[in-house]
């Protein structure tokens, strides 16, 4: 890890981002790369190094990685005092909902309360920087409209959802308190090969080439009946750069509109192995069945949640008609594209987490 000393300010755009070892991270930090942005990335000291989705930008002289926890204030501000970033892109998160059940305590405090902590450093240090926040989907939880637009009111189902309308709120504060560019993007589920394998749709294109490949005979899933509105990361992190290269700081919802349950998600990810599924069975007794006989799919309680989210469907009308974003991928490339990097990496022939992928 290289430390990131002195600010770049007055030279070429400096960039913070915070999750840089994350899904997100890794695709923005090469887009900012790419638009010729100095990248500080901020990242966490862990027992086993944890950068394979950036290690490809080892090498790249405008790309930094800086140590920080979002859990400690006292390192956020000395990372943004010393950067001086122009623009900061709140990304670091403890992102599995499921998990939050398990740890609530902790995840309000990165995913809520650090958001917070890096809104003060940057008011105190570098008051006319551009905040973005990563905001999510699972906001609106137990939906009262669909689909969802910026005014759809909110109702979080988890300790994760919950920190993220903290997070919501306490940038939308630091907007109207202290007149900052602090926006939030309302981001619906985006997946990609980089996408951490505890993730039902990673899950899916995983299994599906094990499956293809002799290593794994079939996998267990929860809710087979829940929807998700689900787009490509490397399309959605432009819609975060664009946030913050607008006239005006505003909230946006960034989604393809369109929502597939995680059945079909399924049934493309095993018809891309050339195994088709038919599906038997009700609730729990449920099984996705290949042409053979063999069961590929099958529910388990264990991975239902205390309280779901059923069903998400955006309409990113805003970030069309404002920033002139709109998605590229569809939903049948991105499953064909994640199955086929890890048939790959089955395979053996995988580029890993990083580049390529
Ligand atoms: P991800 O792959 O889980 O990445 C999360 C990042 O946060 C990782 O870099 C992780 O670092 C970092 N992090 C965790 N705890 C931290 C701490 N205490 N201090 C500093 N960094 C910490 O998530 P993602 O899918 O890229 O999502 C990026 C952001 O968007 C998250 O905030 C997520 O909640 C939000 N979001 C995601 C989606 C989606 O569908 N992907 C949708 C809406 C919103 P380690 O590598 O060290 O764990
Ligand atoms: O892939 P998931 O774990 O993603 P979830 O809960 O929607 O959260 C993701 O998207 C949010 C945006 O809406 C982000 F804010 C958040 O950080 C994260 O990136 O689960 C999707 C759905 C759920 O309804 C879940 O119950 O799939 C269902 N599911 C069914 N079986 C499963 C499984 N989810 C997981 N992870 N594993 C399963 O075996």
């Amino acid at each position: 890890m290289t430390s990131g000393d002195g600010a770049a300010a007055g030279r070429e755009k400096v960039a913070l981002i915070t999750g840089v070892t994350g899904q997100d991270g890794s695709y923005l930090a090469e887009l900012l790369l790419a638009e010729g942005y100095q990248v500080y990335g901020l990242a966490r000291r862990t027992s086993l190094q944890g950068t394979a989705r950036i290690d490809h930008l080892a090498g790249e002289p405008r790309f930094r990685l800086v140590e920080g926890d979002l859990a400690d204030g006292g390192s956020l501000h000395g990372v943004v005092a010393r950067v001086k970033p122009q623009e900061i892109y709140n990304l670091g998160a403890q992102s599995y909902v499921k998990v939050s059940f398990d740890t609530p305590e902790m995840t309000g405090d990165v995913t809520g309360l650090g958001c917070l902590r890096l809104l003060e450093a940057a008011r105190r240090f570098v008051p006319g920087s551009r905040f973005y926040q990563a905001s999510s989907s699972e906001l609106y939880g137990k939906v009262v409209e669909s689909p969802q637009t910026e005014s759809t009111p909110f109702h979080p189902r988890s300790p994760y959802a919950v920190a993220k309308a903290y997070a919501f709120y306490a940038t939308l504060n630091y907007r109207e308190s202290y007149g900052m560019f602090a926006v939030n993007g309302i981001l619906f589920n985006h997946e990609s090969p980089r996408r951490g394998e505890e993730f039902v749709t990673r899950k899916i294109s995983k299994a599906a080439a094990r499956v293809a490949t002799g290593l794994q005979e079939q996998v267990s899933l929860g809710n087979l009946d829940a929807r998700r509105d689900w787009g490509f990361a490397g399309d959605y992190v432009e819609a975060m750069w664009r946030m913050l290269r607008a006239d005006r700081p505003d909230d946006y919802v960034v989604a393809t509109g369109e929502s597939h349950s995680v059945r079909e998600f399924c049934d493309l990810a095993f018809a891309r192995i050339g195994k088709p599924l038919r599906w038997q069975g009700s609730g729990v007794e449920e099984v996705g069945v290949d042409e053979g006989g063999s069961v590929r799919v099958r529910v388990d309680p264990e991975y239902f949640r205390p309280a779901e989210v059923e069903s998400l469907l955006g309409d990113a009308s805003r970030a069309r008609d404002e920033l002139g974003w709109q998605p590229k991928v569809s939903f049948e490339q991105l499953v064909e594209m994640m199955v086929d990097a890890d048939l790959e990496r089955a395979r053996g022939r995988g580029q890993g987490l990083g580049a390529g992928g």
